[in-house]
């Protein structure tokens, strides 16, 4: 969904569907007077075109029309155009009480009898509006609310969840069209000490300085990180082989062992250890579980360890 269809719009672009000319032109005004841009169109077959095409919260349709009537108009719209909320207008000459139940049936938000004064319609209007506001402020809250539950609120890192939704899909692709995959674990080196030392207020700030060193080191459209455990990262890089990745991690292992944190107490830095594990690696049999990269990965993060840390292994 585009940003301006989410925000709220100080002007509602409407969809006339109306057989006749001069009632649709009076519409039109009225519209553009209440501050809306209104397009007329004559059938039901074209307002559906024009849906396809543009954006058009609000539809205000006469039941007579060619073609398709309007209760059918309804109905279509209800269940073809689902990515946002489209506000309804029936304005008719039908006045019966059964009329006005199928149209609302149809799923129209309001059913409005002809001839509708100037006055009414933008008090109508009113309501449109608050309704497609009232829509759009929670698509922002559920979208924040998606981005949040993924992410891990002291790096931004994304967090487990994604990685269990999204690496299994990073592996199938590269599978499926035979392209390199790599992945690598690290692991902050003797962290614990830094904390006994400088408080945990400077280890967080270093973990919060990983994603600075991260971001300049990886590519940003490809690449992507997830914070796997306390002090543990991991980085999924999609399109690369065992050595595109070494070569990345050693970037990354000296972006971290040549930052500094200022602290009260003289500044304090941190390395980390690199395990690393590609898709050729894997054996085929395994080579769509991720547990057996991961695991890979981990051994030579242990290996890295075992041998003194601050260096890639893999
Ligand atoms: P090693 O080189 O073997 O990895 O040693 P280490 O001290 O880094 O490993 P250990 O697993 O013993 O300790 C990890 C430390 O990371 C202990 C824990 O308090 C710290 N840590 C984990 N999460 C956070 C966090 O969110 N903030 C801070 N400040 N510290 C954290
Ligand atoms: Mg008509
Ligand atoms: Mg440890
Ligand atoms: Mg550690
Ligand atoms: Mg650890």
């Amino acid at each position: 969904m585009e940003q301006g269809r989410t925000a709220a719009l100080e002007k509602y672009p409407v969809l006339i569907v109306e057989d006749n000319p001069p009632v649709c032109h009076t519409l039109q005004d009225t519209l553009e007077g209440a501050g809306h841009v209104a397009t007329c169109v004559s059938s039901g077959l074209q307002a559906l075109a024009q849906l396809e095409q543009g954006y058009f919260p609000i539809v205000i349709t006469d039941l007579v029309i060619p073609g398709m009537d309007g209760l059918e108009l309804c109905r279509v719209i209800r269940e073809r155009f689902r990515e946002y909320y489209i506000y309804i207008l029936v304005l008719t000459a039908r006045d019966s009480h059964e009329d006005l139940i199928q149209g609302l049936e149809a799923g129209a938000d309001e059913y409005l009898i002809k001839p509708v004064t100037e006055v009414e319609l933008r008090a109508r209007l009113k309501i449109a509006r608050r309704i497609l506001e009232l829509e759009s402020s929670l698509k922002q809250s559920l979208e924040e609310f998606k981005s949040l539950s993924v992410r891990d609120s002291l790096t931004g890192f994304f967090n487990r969840r994604y990685l269990a939704e999204h690496l299994p899909q990073e592996i199938k692709r590269a599978v499926r069209y035979g392209r390199p995959l790599s992945l690598f674990l690290f692991d902050l080196d003797h962290f614990k000490k830094i904390n006994d030392q400088f408080g945990h207020g400077v280890g967080d700030e270093i973990l919060r300085q990983v994603g600075s060193c991260v971001a300049e080191t990886l590519r940003q459209d490809l690449d992507w990180t997830v914070r796997y455990g306390g002090e543990e990262f991991l980085v999924v890089l999609p399109e690369t082989d065992l050595e595109g990745a070494r070569i990345v991690a050693e970037r990354l292992r000296l972006c971290l062992a040549q930052r500094q944190v200022a602290t009260a107490h003289g500044s304090a830095s941190t390395t980390a250890s690199f395990g690393i594990a590609s898709l050729p690696r894997v054996s085929p049999r395994q080579r769509l579980a991720m547990e057996a990269l991961i695991e890979c990965a981990d051994r030579c993060l242990y290996e890295a360890k075992s041998e003194g840390r601050n260096r890639v292994k893999g």
